[in-house]
């Protein structure tokens, strides 16, 4: 491992942390004496309308505690791991303990049940840095879940939080009552209720849920958003391979044949797919001091989380740290089903040092939308494939990061590591 390189990176990553660390914190404490001398009505009122002053028990509604504060350095919460989130699909085979589920054959098709709650509950998004979040199974981002194209998603869903809330999925949806809105079905679910949603698995590709309860902007950005991976059926793809190309040509036997095996390559229920290394990334933002606008970024939801920490000295990664860059194996292929949470910013962005990537705009194209680009942007709640091949890259770390370069220094700054 060339260590003056990897020491250089771990600098770098720790000095942009430290500084996002300190602005939170100073200007907090600004917050505070503001709220305290009375001379914050405005702002005060604004918390209230954001559902923070009954957040109260929470250590980041509580302005006149240093809960939010734990020793810098340290991850207060440990349940999640975003590098564990990366490779966490959900189908239904009971991938993650805090997600009850469930795959079986109902009049023939198949269903993949999964048991949702929202909660209240804090994450930590740096150091020492507690964000009062509305999470679907305690987690931001939600839980993942991937589906085959035709299947049954049933999502029995029960609202553990203080506030009225929903899951919108971003899928075909033939039935207004499962959209997940407050104007169909069962509308907003109170407290304690509960409502099953059924969607079908449709179009293939990346697809994103949240909360749809107003105001909107704050029950996505609290953290009520994930992401659903739909994977294309291959047969599907055989009798109607128009569907999945953004082309007008004829469709020779060679191009269906083609799409059929990127089809395979893209559904989990092949074997082939182990020669893709598949991870999630949802970009997302946090607005600390609730004024509308994001203190930090992130790629899943940790700042720098993806950045360079410290090794044991001999090319590992302490076991114990949470800061190290996402390890490509170079004979694989990489696909990231990325998506952009991010609320308060119109746009946000995805750009990888040193390689071109394939992107396929949504996921519901087989054939690439940009083929060659080094950064793609996406607007909220877009989606799509990127397709990474580092096999003739040289060992050593590829930057990758949201090339607003305020986004990059406030968190949304990570690495690969080729090996
Ligand atoms: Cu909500």
């Amino acid at each position: 491992m060339p260590s003056l390189e990897y020491s250089r990176a771990a600098e770098l990553t720790e000095r942009l942390e430290q500084r996002l660390v300190d602005s939170i914190e100073s200007e907090l404490n600004f917050s505070r004496r503001t709220v305290l001398g009375g001379l914050g009505l405005a702002g005060s009122a604004m918390l209230t309308g954001l559902g923070q002053a009954d957040d109260g028990s929470h250590s980041g509604g509580d302005h006149d505690s240093h809960g939010n504060f734990g020793a810098v350095g340290e991850y207060a919460d440990m349940k999640f791991d975003p590098h564990e989130y990366l490779y966490q699909f959900n189908t239904g085979r009971g991938e993650q303990e805090n997600v009850p589920q469930r795959k079986y054959e109902e009049n023939g098709r198949t269903v993949r049940e999964f048991e949702f709650t929202a909660v209240d509950t804090t994450v930590t998004i740096a150091p020492g840095i507690e964000f009062p979040a509305w999470a679907y199974n305690g987690q931001v981002p939600g839980p993942t879940i991937r589906a085959v194209e035709g299947d049954l998603i049933r999502v029995k869903f029960k609202n553990l939080g203080r506030h009225a809330h929903t899951i919108h999925p971003h899928l075909r949806n033939l039935n207004p009552r499962m959209d997940g809105i407050p104007q169909n079905g069962p509308g907003v679910l109170d407290t304690g209720e509960s409502f099953t949603y059924e969607w079908t698995a449709q179009p293939a590709g990346c697809h994103f849920y949240h909360c749809h309860s107003l105001p909107l902007k704050e029950h996505i950005h609290r953290g009520l958003y994930g992401a659903i991976i739909v994977d294309p059926d291959p047969e599907r793809v055989r009798q109607n391979p128009r569907e999945y190309v953004d082309y007008h040509g004829p469709v020779t036997n060679e191009l269906r044949t083609e799409l059929v095996e990127i089809a395979k390559s893209r559904n989990h229920e092949y074997s082939e797919n182990d020669a893709v290394n598949e991870m999630v990334m949802v970009m997302n933002g946090f607005d600390t001091n609730f004024d509308g606008e994001n203190e930090v970024y992130a790629a899943n939801t940790r700042a720098f989380a993806y950045g360079v920490g410290q090794t044991d000295g001999n090319g590992n990664w302490k076991h114990d740290e949470t800061k190290r860059p996402i390890q490509l194996d170079k004979t694989q292929r990489h696909r990231v089903y990325l998506i952009n949470a991010v609320e308060f910013d119109p746009i946000n962005s995805f750009h990888s040092h040193s390689q071109f990537f394939d992107y396929y705009d949504h996921g519901t194209t087989l054939l690439p939308t940009a083929k060659m680009v080094d950064t793609i942007m996406q607007c909220q709640a877009q989606r799509g494939i990127i397709e990474l091949d580092y096999s003739n890259h040289d060992s050593g770390l590829y930057m990758f990061h949201a090339h607003q370069s305020e986004f990059a220094e406030l968190g949304w700054m990570s690495f690969f590591e080729v090996v």
